[in-house]
């Protein structure tokens, strides 16, 4: 399927029906829609079914470890500052094996787009319970249910005083490429936690689960997303009714702006004329 410049593969390793088809058509149609060129965006992602989505769209891929998706795509941002930086992952890649790097990517506001396939379990090794399971969910690794608080990625990010934070819902396309677009064009760091159905080992949080529940904070008269209270106080709800859509934006620096030098010119662009100034290093480490 052709969206303009981003081809979304035919073929995949991903189950039929799986939410995963609804996030990749999604961002290749906000990706388009911005005006972007394949060759001018970045995938960085980890390990599991969600970090398979670089392989599916057309642009740059960078296929790091397991829960090592932020820090390389800030190194990346940092090298190239050009490039417009998605990073990918699963639930469990982003809120659990990479948890630490989620809290500090978000302080170091690295201008980045992270999209989060939130399916509540980790899909890849069969489903176990993941850091965003709901108390009482039966998996292989939790029989009579998990008894862990669930991890609430967008109170945190909050609290952190994130750039932009925001939940879509991988049944609902339009909505999602609304969103990805906005997050894009965020300068900072743009968190979009994606409701995604797995339709093999997550029989609870289905796309009817989901349909007969979310509602649009964008679409409701008085929302302001920069109150950061109320925000964060939406954040947690999380049941009959769930809220999707933008709930809190803020402008600050970038961790790019400040080194003033890669602003004005990628470090990959620049000329490598350090020569002395290494040789002056290494003359200092010289034994003998
Ligand atoms: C360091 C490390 N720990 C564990 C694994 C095994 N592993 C691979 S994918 C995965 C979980 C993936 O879950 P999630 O990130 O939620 O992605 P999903 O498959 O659900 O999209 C795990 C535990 C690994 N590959 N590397
Ligand atoms: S196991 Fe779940 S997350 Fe993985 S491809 Fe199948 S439906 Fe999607
Ligand atoms: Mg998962």
């Amino acid at each position: 399927m052709a969206e303009q410049g981003f081809v979304v593969s035919r073929e995949t390793a991903w189950c039929p029906g799986c939410g995963n088809f609804g996030i990749v058509r999604a961002l290749a149609k906000a990706l388009s829609e911005l005006g972007l060129k394949p060759q001018e965006v970045l995938f960085v992602s980890g390990i599991g079914q969600a970090g398979k989505l670089p392989h599916y769209i057309s642009g740059n891929v960078l296929n790091t470890l397991h829960g090592r998706t932020l820090p390389t795509a800030t190194g990346a941002k940092l090298a190239n500052s050009d490039l417009t930086v998605i990073a990918v992952g699963g639930d469990g890649d982003g809120y659990a094996e990479g948890g630490n790097h989620f809290l500090h990517a978000i302080r170091r506001n690295v201008d980045i787009t992270y999209i989060v396939h939130d399916n509540q379990v980790f899909g890849l090794t069969k489903g176990q319970a993941s850091p965003r399971s709901d108390r009482g969910m039966v998996t292989g690794t939790t029989p009579l249910g998990a008894y862990n608080e669930p991890f609430n990625p967008l109170a945190t990010a909050i609290t952190l005083n994130a750039g932009f934070v925001a939940r879509s819902f991988a049944g609902d396309q339009e909505h999602l490429a609304r969103v990805l677009k906005a997050a894009i064009q965020h300068k900072g760091f743009a968190l979009v936690d994606v409701l995604q159905p797995c339709v093999t080992f997550n029989r609870i949080n289905t796309y009817q689960f989901y349909r007969s529940r979310v509602y649009d904070l964008d679409q409701e008269a008085g929302y302001d997303r920069s109150d950061r209270q109320a925000a964060w106080a939406r954040s947690w709800e999380w049941g009959e009714r769930i809220p999707i859509g933008i709930f809190y934006q803020v402008e600050r620096p970038t961790l790019t702006d400040h080194f003033g030098d890669i602003v004005d010119v990628p470090l990959v662009k620049q000329e490598l004329a350090r020569g002395e100034l290494v040789e002056e290093l290494l003359h200092e480490f010289r034994v003998g």
